[in-house]
């Protein structure tokens, strides 16, 4: 289906090009070069989602508040998930400075992940199940950032090197960040919602992942105050 979508998109562009260029190189030719590369490009283009401010760098912002269908006497998470990444071909790095844990829950382990909606309408419910472009189980889908450990309340984590992305057809801009209440199973629960969504439990606060400015990184990455975990520590995303 997706495949038949893109040649014909393909095809679309690569007349639309030819119209206007003076050397033609055959449709067939250009076609059997490269085609995925050539595809993904002309995607980005088509969608315009190459990043024109930046020198290339994307940068989005999702801005968590607690799930307004939460109950009052639940934890009331707020907080920042900050995103970069340099086009076409870097990794997604993430920022994740998140306050509101039960102080007497140290060191517990919460989930978090990408949902498919940016859409909160209904509190964080209406957010949808997992991302899951490729339709693969659970913990396989790009923004399964798996646990999270609360200390003293907060949590502050870098990512280097994620594999969910903010660029063409697959572009995470516009979906949701979701903060789960418990654990993620990582796909081991023995049951079908584990292979969905880890038995995380309640969705405690969410946040629509919008374009930004590069801002907030620049904080983060400069700001001395910054939390020293945030601007030094490399951990890269261990599955
Ligand atoms: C929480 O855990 C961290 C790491 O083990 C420790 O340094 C800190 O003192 C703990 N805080 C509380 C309130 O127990
Ligand atoms: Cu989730
Ligand atoms: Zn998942």
């Amino acid at each position: 289906m997706n495949n038949l979508l893109y040649l014909a998109v393909a095809l679309t562009v690569c007349e639309l090009l030819s119209a206007g260029a003076e050397v033609v190189k055959p449709v067939e030719e250009e076609l059997l070069t490269d085609t995925n590369k050539k595809v993904n490009e002309l995607w980005i283009n088509l969608l315009n989602m190459k990043p024109t401010d930046n020198d290339g760098i994307a940068y989005a912002t999702c801005s968590l508040s607690p799930s307004s269908k939460l109950e009052p006497s639940e934890v009331k998470v707020t907080g920042l998930v900050l995103f970069k990444q340099v086009f076409p071909s870097g990794t997604l790095e993430a920022i994740f400075d998140l306050e509101g844990f039960p102080t007497d829950a140290n060191q517990s382990a919460r989930a978090i992940h990408i949902h498919t909606y940016g859409d909160l309408t209904n509190g964080c419910d209406s957010a949808g199940g997992h991302y899951n472009p490729m339709s693969v189980d659970h913990p396989q889908h790009p923004g399964d950032f798996g646990n999270f450990r609360v200390r003293d309340g907060k949590i502050q984590k870098f990512f280097a090197n994620l594999d969910a992305t903010l660029f063409g057809p697959f572009s995470v801009i516009g979906r949701s960040v979701v903060v789960h209440k418990q654990a993620d199973d990582l796909g081991k629960g023995n049951n079908q919602a584990s292979l969905e969504n880890g038995n995380a439990g309640k969705r405690l606060a969410c946040c629509i992942i919008g374009s930004s400015s590069k801002n907030n990184w620049e904080k983060y990455a400069q700001d001395s105050a910054a939390p020293r975990n945030l601007r030094f520590s490399r951990r890269v995303k261990n599955g």
